[in-house]
Order: C-alpha cells, then structure tokens, then sequence
C-alpha cells in the first residue's frame, strides 16, 4: 500500500512538473487593500485620524457603518494643474500578498473569490507560491499612474521570476478589468519575450471596449448594493478611480449607442468631454485622456489564447435620467445583452484575435451561456473548462479521481 501511494505520488509529481505553471491576475475590486492613517483633517469628527495597517478593501463593517470615512481613506486625489493622482492626504495603501493567491482567494471571511478555482488547481497539483502565483495590485490605478505602471513593472518580472525558478513558460489567467492589465503588459513586450516566457493566457470576462456601468458611476454613482451608503457618497469614491476612466465605453466600438440621456441631451461614447462638463465633474474629461489608449485599440496579444466570456446576462447598456439632474437619483436602465456587467460588444472584442493574420500563434474563444461576471470565476462548468486549457485536466476528466 505505502509503495503504491509512493509510486502514484512519484507519478503526480512527474505528471505537474510537466505542466506549465500558473499565474492569476484579478479584477476591479478583486484584491485586498490595505491602508494606514495620519490624516490632518477627517470628514466627520468620527472618522479615524490615525491608525496602524488594517484592512480598507473588502473591509465590509466600514463601508456600511463608517461609509464616509471609508470612503474619505479609499478615494483617489487628482491634481489637474501636474496631471498626477494619488492617495487621498494622509492616507498610506499597500497591497498585501504579493505573488502569491492569498491576498484574492478571499476578500474577506465572507467574500470568496478565486478559493474554489485556487483549491482545485492545488488538488490537480499546482503548489502555492512555486507553480502556482497570483498578481494582486491595487485596481484603483491604472497602468497610466505610477503606482499602476509598477505594477505592470512587477507583473513582468513575477513572469520571469517563475519561468527561471520552474523552468517553464507561463500560462496567465485573468478576470474581468485583469485581462486589460494582462493585454497592456503583453501589447508592450517583444515577440521574442511572449514567445520566451508565456505558454498560454487564458482572459475570462475581459471588458476590451470598455462598459457602460462607469457612466452611470461617474454621473449618479451607483451603491452597489450596499444600502446605508448613498449613491452620491459612492459616487465620490468612483469618480477618482483611474480605472473607472480606462473602463468607459471606447468611442470607435460603441458607435452612436446612447449610454446616458437626460432630458436636454443623449450622450455617446464620442461625447464624453460634454458628459463630464454637464454630469459636473469637468476634471473627468483630463482623467479620461490618461487611460484612453493604453488599450482602447485591442491589439492581439501575440501568444497562445482562449478568449472566455459569457452572455444571455441582462446587462445594464443606458441610462435613463429624469428633470432632476444626476444628484442624488437613481437612473432608468435598459438592459442588453452581456455577462450582467460588462456588454456583448466589448467581451466579444476579443474575437478579432481569432481572425486570420491577426497573430502568427492561436486564438480561440469560448462562450458561456448565462454565466454572471463573477460567476465565471466561481461556476464549475467554466473553472473545468478553465482546467482543461491549462492542461490540468484532460477534456471530459472531471468526474474521475487523480489518483486511486
Ligand atoms: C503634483 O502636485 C502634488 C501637490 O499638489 C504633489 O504632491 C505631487 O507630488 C505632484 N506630482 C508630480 C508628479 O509632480
Ligand atoms: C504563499 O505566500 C504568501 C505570501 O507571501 C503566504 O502568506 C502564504 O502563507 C504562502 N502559502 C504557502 C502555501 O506557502
Ligand atoms: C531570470 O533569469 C534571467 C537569466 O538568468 C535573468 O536575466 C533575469 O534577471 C531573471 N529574472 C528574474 C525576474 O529573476
Ligand atoms: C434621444 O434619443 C432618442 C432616440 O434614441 C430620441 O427619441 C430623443 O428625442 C433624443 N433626446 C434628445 C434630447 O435629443
Ligand atoms: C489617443 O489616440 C487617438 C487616436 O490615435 C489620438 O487622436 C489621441 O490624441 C490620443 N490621445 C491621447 C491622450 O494621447
Ligand atoms: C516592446 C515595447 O513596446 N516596449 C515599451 C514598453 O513600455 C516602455 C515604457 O513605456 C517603453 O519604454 C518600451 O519601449
């Protein structure tokens, strides 16, 4: 019996080592923050001046019960006059977990995220921390900033890290606004590096062209869900996020769609300086022109790819808004077609790469039906799917054991 466990183990091992390992890039709000105060001034006389590290995202107590405060540490300041954003004043971030899942498996005891994918990758022999690595950041900043374009930096090299310590090429899955950091640093490396260092990037729920529902942050905010926090407070944290501006609709694949309408003017994605001047939010129009072209052209990626998404979620594509103006109210939504939160014209743009010529290396998608945004991460039909084009697991294996 021992002998056998020995050898079947010996057998895995030599089953994995074959295997190329693994790096995770999450989303917009998919990795924890940490934050540390010594703030001058404070919104309200409750809110904390100072405090050692603890955790500011996904930090649920505060955001419900302490939401002006919470929200006074977690926005982002722009200065217009040098064209630079940072943390609010007083405020220090970190973002904890570096290279490895832990810091997106959860985001807190109560919000699973990435667990149920990390826990089977693991089962089917990925080892944390060797062949198995995530890329947390801080998903306030996009690759624009300094904060945002280190992070790329250290993306680069966590590949690196990984190819020289296993000895194998990469295989990079991301999520949702992760597929456009993972899209900025592939678009911004040689051929020879992609061919070099990355076996395979698998993109799930990418917003290529951008979504609709930062409009609706960006006019009125929008509280997602959490009910002691108004939408006006929400839209004062959203409004600064760099990534809110690289994630709105890019004008060349919305066409004349309107996205917001009021009942003086209908906006597009080629009105936008307009929608900021009239939403009241002017400094939108310079905070825009930062994260336009980091990738608003889709370029393919020049590895290997399979291109995951779902549709037949309704998805908010317009928002309608009443006499009342945008303060303090909540919009009419037409829905379309999409994952629920990104639309069907941005999550198919990848479809460009499968086009001949496109790239001399693969390209293929694969599309999911009724699968939320979220979901695609946790549902177990696509972590399966997910699962054979890492070549974890052979097509139709799933139902049997690894091992006795
Ligand atoms: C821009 O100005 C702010 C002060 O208003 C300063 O803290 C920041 O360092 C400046 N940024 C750059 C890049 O010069
Ligand atoms: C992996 O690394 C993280 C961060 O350094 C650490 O917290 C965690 O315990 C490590 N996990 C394993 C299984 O070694
Ligand atoms: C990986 O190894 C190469 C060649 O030895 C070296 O030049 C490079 O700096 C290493 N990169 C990292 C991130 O360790
Ligand atoms: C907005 O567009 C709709 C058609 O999509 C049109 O009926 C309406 O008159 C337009 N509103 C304004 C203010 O132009
Ligand atoms: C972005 O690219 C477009 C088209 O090439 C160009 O017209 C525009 O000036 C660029 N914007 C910025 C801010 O660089
Ligand atoms: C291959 C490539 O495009 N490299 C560029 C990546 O970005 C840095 C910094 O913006 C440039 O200096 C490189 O030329």
């Amino acid at each position: 019996m021992a002998v056998w466990l020995l050898a079947a183990s010996l057998l895995l091992r030599a089953a994995t080592a074959a295997k190329p390992p693994v790096i995770i890039v999450p989303g917009l709000e998919g990795s924890q923050l940490e934050a540390k105060l010594d703030k001058k001034e404070t919104v309200s006389p409750f809110c904390a001046k100072k405090s050692d590290w603890f955790r500011l995202w996904m930090n649920v107590p505060d955001i419900l019960f302490k939401s002006k405060c919470w929200v006074d540490n977690v926005r982002l300041a722009y200065n217009q006059k040098n064209n630079s954003i940072f943390n609010a004043p007083g405020v220090e971030t970190r973002v904890p977990y570096w290279g490895s899942t832990e810091g997106f498996e959860e985001l807190n005891p109560y919000t699973p995220a990435f667990k149920t994918m990390v826990q089977k990758m693991v089962s089917l022999g990925l080892e944390k921390n060797k062949t198995l690595r995530g890329a947390p950041y801080d998903f306030r900043y996009a690759p624009s900033s300094r904060v945002g374009a280190d992070f790329i930096l250290r993306l680069k090299e966590l590949v690196e890290e990984t190819y020289n310590s296993t000895g194998r090429r990469v295989s990079l899955v991301s999520h949702s606004m992760g597929c456009l950091e993972v899209l900025y640093l592939l678009n911004n490396q040689s051929q020879e590096w992609k061919d070099k260092y990355v076996e395979k990037w698998i993109p799930m729920s990418g917003p290529y062209g951008g979504a609709a529902e930062p409009m609706r942050c960006h006019a009125s905010g929008d509280n997602e869900g959490f009910p002691t926090v108004s939408t006006l407070l929400a839209r004062r944290e959203q409004r600064t996020y760099e990534t809110n501006h690289w994630l709105l609709p890019v004008p060349q694949y919305w066409g004349d769609a309107v996205l917001v309408s009021s009942p003086e003017r209908n906006y597009t994605a080629h009105d936008l300086d307009d929608f900021f001047d009239d939403v009241g939010f002017p400094a939108g129009k310079w905070l825009r022109r930062r994260t336009q072209n980091l990738t608003s052209r889709v370029e393919a990626p020049g590895v290997d790819v399979v291109c995951m998404y779902s549709m037949g979620v309704p998805t908010a594509e317009s928002f309608a808004y009443g006499p009342g103006g945008f303060d303090d109210v909540t919009p009419t939504i037409v829905n379309g077609e999409g994952d629920g939160t990104v639309n069907a014209v941005s999550l198919k743009l990848c479809e460009r790469w499968t086009q001949k010529g496109a790239q001399t290396r693969s390209a293929r998608t694969r599309v999911f039906s009724k699968i939320t945004h979220t979901g695609m991460v946790t549902d177990e039909v696509v972590i399966q799917a997910l699962l054979e084009e890492l070549g974890l697991t052979a097509p139709g294996d799933s139902q049997l054991p690894i091992l006795v």
